[in-house]
């Protein structure tokens, strides 16, 4: 039986409402999918493993280290444990944070949405800038910086 071309156009209107749906569908599931992921990492965030000895906690974002001033005593061994709160699909710095201070000569980097840390002695008194290079503005980023103050 030959198809008349009424129907022919008709099933061709049905199939691309069936495509166009489809595609929808896709769409909806993906952008719900990753919505999911980012409320996941941003909600859930696994507990810090504890630590001997004496430990000081840092967490960096984008939006700066939740801590400006940091105080040790010289001679004293101290770890810092930097956490970066951001994912890798930050375009700024990839997710990654830094914590360095020049004249203590350390420097420990933080993947994304992990933890990081570096043990040391302070050896001089004085007051010093920790800072992260690695995101926007790097050093020249007011929020990217902190003070570490060593007490003698
Ligand atoms: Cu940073």
């Amino acid at each position: 039986m030959k198809k008349s071309p009424r129907a022919i156009h008709k099933e061709a209107r049905a199939q691309q409402k069936r495509v166009r749906s489809l595609i929808f569908a896709v769409i909806v599931v993906g952008v719900l999918g990753l919505a999911g992921y980012y409320l996941k990492s941003a909600f859930i965030r696994t507990a810090l493993e504890p630590m001997a000895g004496n430990v000081i906690d840092l967490e960096a974002s984008m939006s700066g280290f939740d801590k400006t001033e940091i105080r040790v005593r010289a001679g004293r061994p101290v770890t810092i444990r930097l956490t970066s709160l951001d994912n890798e699909h930050h375009t700024d710095g990839g997710g990654k944070h830094q914590w360095a201070v020049d004249e203590l000569g350390v420097d420990v980097i933080a993947q994304p949405e992990s933890s990081n840390y570096v043990t040391f002695t302070p050896n001089k008194a004085g007051s010093f800038t920790f800072y992260c290079d690695i995101c926007c503005g790097g050093k020249a980023n007011p929020t990217m910086n902190g003070q570490i103050v060593v007490e003698a």
